[in-house]
Parts: structure tokens; C-alpha cells; sequence
């Protein structure tokens, strides 16, 4: 076996930073949290991503969530060559968008119209803007160690990379901004019914990841959701679902299938766009109608709804759709990954927990199970960067991050869930 090697790699952070803040165009990927230099991949396929220096790796976070097909699939890449055929980019309506609509209305039926656009983060921008056209209030409920995007009202008490960089309230946000957004504590029905009750009449909406991604993977308490769907309704609230993660990844219908309560608003984003740029806003009827230029709450893009994006997206939705099974294979294929890592924690008496639903996962170095951001910051960080270093060697890539999930893609089979597991016993082997 050849000797592990990254010196392209190395070589070429050190001309990103030149040019590049931080030398990456996203925060989490310069591995600061873990330790080390970023690796550059130039191709990926199927299950593997392969590096500048030629290393193959077994691909755990599939573009954060996007590649839920593994990557290169064969219809997605039929489906972008063939729009590409005929260019890229008109600013015009294209057919291939209310296809792309109907297909997203259908899997979600609390959505009852959508607009697109480029990204998760605009996408939660833009729902929370119109649930304050809506409902003429301007405050926000948002849950500690939830991320939903970098939107100035998002970026207070944020998980992902804000929480990895321990910098969860941002500056540049106005205090203006950051006094609409009121927080509370994740799986914590009490504290938002007194957040509601001490901002009576001022909320606008309530956001929230329903299975969180971006503090690692938390589920929520049973009653959690159906309790702020009823206080929403009680008090005339826009219950957001961001499920820029979640949707097309955990069910068709997203979290809200899964879990059985439908919000007013949903956020789209990374399966929709197949690996390109998207995201997508949408929700009931008479809240989408004050979107402009129907209504009169402004959001718009240059590139939104971009055919060679809309027919990715459309051709990964319609396979997900056409595979009967696949969700369960995905979930058959995380539950054996995350059996066998529990148990091998327990051999090295490593302590641990483990969130997973789906194909959503995260190995959590805590022993009690992790249920809000307090939780998920008492992780032992440090055994998380140790366990990454030592799995990136063996050619396994995790997120980059304690607060981050590994995301499952149907192109990882039997071989690759042995080989990852092999590569645990190894890094685990002895302790941390
Ligand atoms: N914030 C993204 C995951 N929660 C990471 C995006 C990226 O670095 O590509």
C-alpha cells in the first residue's frame, strides 16, 4: 500500500489563502475544529470521492446531503448534459420549473405553492420575510444550536459552522436584527410558550430544523413538534420547517412525513438542486400569494429556477420517486453503520451517544444522549478531531466538525459499510 500522501493538497490551500478568506469558499471545510490541512478532490463517483493527490475516500457527507444518489448518477447526468444541449441560463419562466413545482407539491402536501431559489439560505431568508409580510409582526423564534443559513436574523445562537468556530452570534449582525430573533432552548416546549406569552402579538414565525443537522443529529421529544404546530395555531404563527436537510433525505415528504405534523412554511434546498445551487420556499396558499409579483413581499434571482438545475433536481427527485424502498434501504444501510460503531465505542469504552434518523447520523463523544445545544457543546471535541484524523487516514470522509451529520448515499452497499467499519475498529481500537 502506498504511503498516505496530501502534498498537492497542502500545496494548494496554501495558494487558496492567498486569495481565498481562510483558503475555502465555506467555513467548515478548512478543518480548523479537527486539525490539519483541507483536502481538494478533483472528481468523485458513486460512493468515493478521490483527492489531488489521487487518495479515494468512502464520500459520508455527499456535498452535506445533496448526493443522496451517490455521486454521478447516471440519470442526473444524463438529465444535466442534455439541458446543457441547450443552454444555460435564459432569465425566463422555462416548462421545466412547473414540472419541477408539481413534482415538489405533490412529495410535500403542506405546500401548496413554491418558488425557487439558489440557495437554503435564501430560502429561509425569504420564508421568514414573508411570514412577517403576512402576519405584520417582526419577531422570530429560533432554537439554540439550529442553523438556517447565514441570514443576519439566523446567525444568533447558529450551529454549524458558527457553533464549530465558537462564534454562534456573528458580527456584523445590527442589534436591531438580533432583538427580533428570540431564542430557545431545542426540544423545550415550555420556554417557547413563554417566549410566545411575554412577546404576545409580535411573533411573526417560529424556524426550526425538525430533525436538526447542524448541532449534529437531534431529534425531537416526542409532543415537541405537535406542541409548537398547536401554540402556533393558538397564537397566529408561521411554523417554519427548515428542511434544507431533512427533505427528500428522511422520507419523500421530508421530516414532517416521518414525524406526522405539517408545518405552515417549508425550506428546501441541497437533494432539490441534485448537487447543483437551489433552494426552495413554499407553504400554504394564502401565505405564498403575498409573494411578489403577486403579492407584495419582494424576493427574486438571476438564476432562480435555472434549467440545468431544475432538470438535476428533477431527475434526483423522480429517481428517489420511481425506487420503491430506497429510503428504507438508506435507513437499513445507516442503522447497521451506527450499530456497529456503538458497539465498537463500547469495546474501546469510549463514551458516546448516537443521533440517527434516516440516513442522518451523528457519533456524538457524550455518553448521555444529546437532545439541545447545551448538550451538544459538552461533546468531547477533541476525541471527535482525533476520530476524524483517524478515519480521513483510512480513507474515510466525515464532516469535518462534532456539529455536522454524516449523510448516507444509496451508492454506499455492503463493501463500503464494511470497509467504514473496518476503519473504525482501527481508529477507535485502544480508545481515543
Ligand atoms: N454549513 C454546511 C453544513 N451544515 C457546510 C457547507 C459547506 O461547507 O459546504
Amino acid at each position: 500500500m502506498s504511503k498516505y500522501s496530501i502534498k498537492r493538497s497542502k500545496a494548494l490551500y496554501e495558494q487558496a489563502r492567498g486569495v481565498i478568506p481562510g483558503g475555502v469558499n465555506s467555513p467548515v471545510r478548512a478543518f480548523k475544529s479537527v486539525g490539519g490541512d483541507p483536502i481538494f478532490f478533483k472528481r468523485a463517483a458513486g460512493a468515493f470521492m478521490y483527492d489531488e493527490d489521487d487518495n479515494a475516500y468512502i464520500d459520508l457527507i455527499n456535498s452535506w446531503g445533496p448526493m443522496i444518489l451517490g455521486h454521478g448518477h447516471a440519470a442526473v447526468q444524463q438529465a444535466v448534459q442534455a439541458a446543457s444541449q441547450h443552454g444555460f441560463s435564459f432569465g425566463t419562466p422555462t416548462e421545466i420549473e412547473i414540472e419541477m413545482a408539481r413534482l415538489v407539491v405533490e412529495a410535500v402536501p403542506s405546500m401548496d405553492m413554491v418558488r425557487m431559489v439558489n440557495s437554503g439560505t435564501e430560502a429561509t431568508m425569504s420564508a421568514v420575510r414573508v411570514a412577517r409580510g403576512y402576519t405584520g409582526r417582526d419577531k422570530l423564534i429560533k432554537f439554540a444550536g439550529c442553523y438556517h443559513g447565514h441570514g443576519d436574523s439566523f446567525l444568533i445562537a447558529a450551529g454549524s459552522g458558527a457553533m464549530t468556530f465558537g462564534v454562534p452570534n456573528s458580527p456584523g449582525v445590527t442589534q436591531g436584527t438580533a432583538r427580533d430573533t428570540l431564542i430557545a432552548p431545542f426540544n423545550d416546549l415550555q420556554a417557547v410558550k413563554e417566549l410566545v406569552a411575554a412577546n404576545e402579538g409580535e411573533v411573526a414565525a417560529i424556524i426550526l430544523e425538525p430533525v436538526t443537522g447542524n448541532m449534529g443529529v437531534v431529534r425531537p421529544l416526542p409532543g415537541f413538534l405537535e406542541g409548537l404546530r398547536q401554540l402556533c395555531d393558538e397564537a397566529g404563527i408561521v411554523l417554519i420547517f427548515d428542511e434544507v436537510m431533512t427533505g427528500f433525505r428522511l422520507a419523500w415528504g421530508g421530516a414532517q412525513e416521518l414525524l406526522g405534523v405539517q408545518p405552515d412554511m417549508t425550506c428546501l434546498g441541497k437533494i432539490i438542486g441534485g448537487g447543483m445551487p437551489v433552494g426552495a420556499y413554499g407553504g400554504k396558499r394564502e401565505i405564498m400569494e403575498y409573494v411578489s409579483p403577486q403579492g407584495p413581499v419582494y424576493q427574486a434571482g438571476t438564476l432562480s429556477g435555472n434549467p440545468i438545475a431544475m432538470h438535476a433536481g428533477f431527475a434526483t427527485l423522480s429517481q428517489l420517486k420511481a425506487e420503491p424502498g430506497i429510503y428504507e434501504r438508506l435507513e437499513a444501510t445507516t442503522r447497521q453503520l451506527t450499530a456497529g460503531i456503538a458497539a465498537i465505542c463500547t469495546e474501546n469504552g469510549i463514551p458516546h451517544s448516537i443521533g440517527q434518523l434516516g440516513s442522518m447520523f451523528t457519533l456524538f463523544f457524550r455518553q448521555e444522549q444529546v437532545l439541545n445545544f447545551e448538550h451538544a457543546s459538552d461533546c468531547d471535541t477533541n476525541a471527535f478531531a482525533t476520530f476524524f484524523k483517524r478515519m480521513l487516514r483510512q480513507g474515510v470522509y466525515l464532516p469535518p466538525s462534532q456539529f455536522e451529520a454524516v449523510f448516507i448515499s444509496a451508492a454506499i452497499g455492503p463493501n463500503e459499510t464494511d470497509r467504514i467499519l473496518q476503519a473504525c475498529r482501527h481508529a477507535l481500537d485502544g480508545g481515543l
